[in-house]
C-alpha cells in the first residue's frame, strides 16, 4: 500500500485526502519519473500523469506491474518513502526495454517517440525515415508522407490561423517555389493579423475564455444582459492586445492601462484615471467602468469583470485568487496541484475552519496566495457605503469613491461585524511561489517572470 500511495498523481490524491488518508502522502513518484525522462511528452506539463503507472490509483497497469516487480525485490511491503524513492529509478531502468503494450516499441522507445507506452494502438512511427523508393513514392502523393511537405504546412497554417484553405495559386507558389519558407512565413503573418486571429470571437478571443469566464446574462455595456454587474470586453481587448503585435505577454498581469476596441477593430492602449473611465461611461452604465487607480492595476487580474465575477461579496477571496493561479499560471490548487505550503499558515481571519488537518493541505497555499487580493472589492459585501449621488463620486485625485471593482485599503474593516474582530487583521501581505509580495501588483510581477506563467502560455 504504501508503495502505491507513492505513485498517486496529484488528481487521485485529492481522493484520497477526501477520504480521510493522512495528509503527509506526497506525489513524489510522478516528479521522480519527470526527473529521470525531463523530456518525454508524459512531462510536458511538469508531474507525469497517473496514468503513467495505474489504470484507477492504486491499481497499476502493464507498465506499472513492470516496474514494481524491479523495485526493490525481495523487500518487505509496504517499502518506506526513501526505499521506494531509492528504488524507483533503477526500477524504471529495468522496465525500459519491457513492452508493456505488446506493440513491438519498447517501454524506452515510446517515451523517447512521445507515443503512449501503455496503448498498443500508439506507436512510433519507425526509426530511421523513408528508403529511396518510398521516398519516390511518396513524393508523388497529394501530401509527401517521407519529408517536410511544404503545401501541407501551408494548408495547415491557412486553417490554423487564418480558418480556410489556402488558394490553389498559393499552393502552387509554394510547390514551384526554391522560397517556400518565407512563403510561409508571409502566409503566417498576414493570417495573425486577420479578423480570423485576432478579432472580436476570433481565435485569440476564444482562447481567452477559459481565463476570464464571460456570463452574457451579468455582462454590463454593449449587449447587457439581465443582472448586469460588469463588462468583460475590455478583458479580452487587454488579451488580444497583448497577445498580438509582438508584445510581452507579462503584460497579461502587468498591464496598467487598459485597451478599447476602435469602430474598425484597431485595439487601442488608452491610460485613464478611474474618474476618467467613470465619466467615460453614462451613469447608467457606470458597472462598465474601470475603478482601479493605475498604480493598483494588475492586467487581467483587477479588471471590473474579474473581481466583480469571481471575489463577488467574499471578505478574502480565494476563489479569485485560485482563479488567477489556474488561468495564469496552471495550477489547479482543487486538484492538488501547486502546492507550496507556508509555514503558519492558514491562520483562519474569516473563521472558516481552514486550519482544520483536511483543509489546511490547500489552504497553506491557497490563503496566503488570496490575501494581496483582499483589497480589491467585487460587488461590495459587509458595511460598505452607499453613494447615493453619482455626481460625488469623483475625487480630485482622480480615484473614484464607489467600492465595487475598486482597490480599497480599508476593505477588510467593513467586515468586522459579520466576521468578528480578526477580519482585520488579514495582511494584504502574501507569498506566491514561496516568495513574500507585499501586495497584488507584486503578486503579479512574480507571477509574470516565473516558469509556470511561461509554461502555462506555451501550453495555451
Ligand atoms: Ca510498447
Ligand atoms: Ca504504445
Amino acid at each position: 500500500m504504501q508503495s502505491t500511495k507513492r505513485f498517486i498523481a496529484p488528481a487521485a490524491l485529492a481522493f484520497a485526502v477526501a477520504w480521510g488518508v493522512p495528509a503527509q502522502a506526497k506525489p513524489v513518484a510522478p516528479e521522480e519519473f519527470c526527473r529521470i525522462y525531463p523530456k518525454t511528452a508524459l512531462c510536458a506539463s511538469g508531474a507525469a500523469p497517473c496514468t503513467t503507472c495505474h489504470t484507477t490509483p492504486p491499481a497499476r497497469n502493464a507498465f506499472g506491474i513492470q516496474v514494481e516487480s524491479a523495485l526493490s525485490p525481495g523487500t518487505p511491503r509496504p517499502l518506506s518513502d526513501g526505499l521506494f524513492l531509492s528504488g524507483l529509478p533503477a526500477a524504471l531502468r529495468a522496465a525500459e526495454p519491457l513492452d508493456a503494450d505488446g506493440d513491438g516499441a519498447s517501454n524506452a522507445e515510446e517515451f523517447q517517440a512521445g507515443t503512449l507506452h501503455v496503448d498498443a494502438a500508439s506507436r512510433p512511427s519507425r526509426i530511421g525515415g523513408c528508403d529511396a523508393a518510398e521516398s519516390a513514392l511518396a513524393k508523388a502523393q497529394p501530401w509527401n508522407t517521407c519529408a517536410y511537405d511544404p503545401a501541407y504546412a501551408l494548408t495547415r497554417i491557412g486553417l490554423d490561423f487564418c480558418g480556410h484553405s489556402p488558394t490553389r495559386g498559393e499552393l502552387e507558389a509554394v510547390r514551384g517555389s526554391n522560397d517556400w519558407q518565407s512563403l510561409l512565413e508571409q502566409k503566417l503573418a498576414s493570417c495573425l493579423d486577420s479578423a480570423f486571429w485576432r478579432g472580436k470571437r476570433g481565435v485569440l478571443w476564444n482562447l481567452a475564455n477559459a481565463k476570464i469566464l464571460p456570463e452574457a446574462s451579468l455582462k454590463s455595456g454593449e449587449d447587457a444582459g439581465d443582472l448586469a454587474i460588469a463588462d468583460y470586453d475590455d478583458d479580452y481587448n487587454l488579451f488580444v492586445y497583448v497577445n498580438t503585435g509582438d508584445r510581452d505577454a507579462r503584460e497579461l498581469l502587468t498591464a496598467q492601462y487598459h485597451v478599447i476596441r476602435q469602430a474598425d477593430g484597431t485595439l487601442v492602449p488608452i491610460e485613464r484615471t478611474p474618474a476618467e473611465n467613470y465619466e467615460a461611461h453614462d451613469y447608467d452604465d457606470d458597472d462598465a467602468a474601470q475603478l482601479v487607480p493605475q498604480q493598483r492595476r494588475a492586467g487581467m487580474l483587477t479588471t471590473r469583470w474579474f473581481l466583480a465575477k469571481n471575489t463577488m461579496v467574499t471578505p478574502i477571496p480565494r476563489t479569485t485568487a485560485a482563479q488567477a493561479y489556474r488561468a495564469y499560471l496552471g495550477y489547479d490548487i482543487a486538484k492538488m496541484e501547486g502546492l507550496q505550503p507556508v509555514a503558519g499558515e492558514p491562520v483562519d481571519y474569516d473563521r472558516k475552519g481552514v486550519a482544520a488537518e483536511q483543509c489546511a493541505v490547500c489552504h497553506s497555499t491557497l490563503d496566503p496566495l488570496s490575501y494581496p487580493f483582499t483589497r480589491y472589492d467585487g460587488l461590495g459585501g459587509g458595511d460598505e457605503e452607499e453613494i447615493s449621488d453619482p455626481a460625488t463620486a469623483i475625487n480630485e485625485d482622480g480615484s473614484v469613491n464607489i467600492a465595487f471593482g475598486n482597490y480599497i485599503a480599508g476593505r477588510m474593516d467593513r467586515f468586522v461585524r459579520q466576521e468578528g474582530p480578526q477580519i482585520a487583521e488579514t495582511p494584504e501581505a502574501g507569498v506566491l511561489f514561496g516568495q513574500p509580495v507585499a501586495n497584488l501588483v507584486e503578486w503579479a510581477e512574480v507571477a509574470a517572470n516565473s516558469e509556470p506563467f511561461a509554461r502555462k502560455l506555451v501550453l495555451d
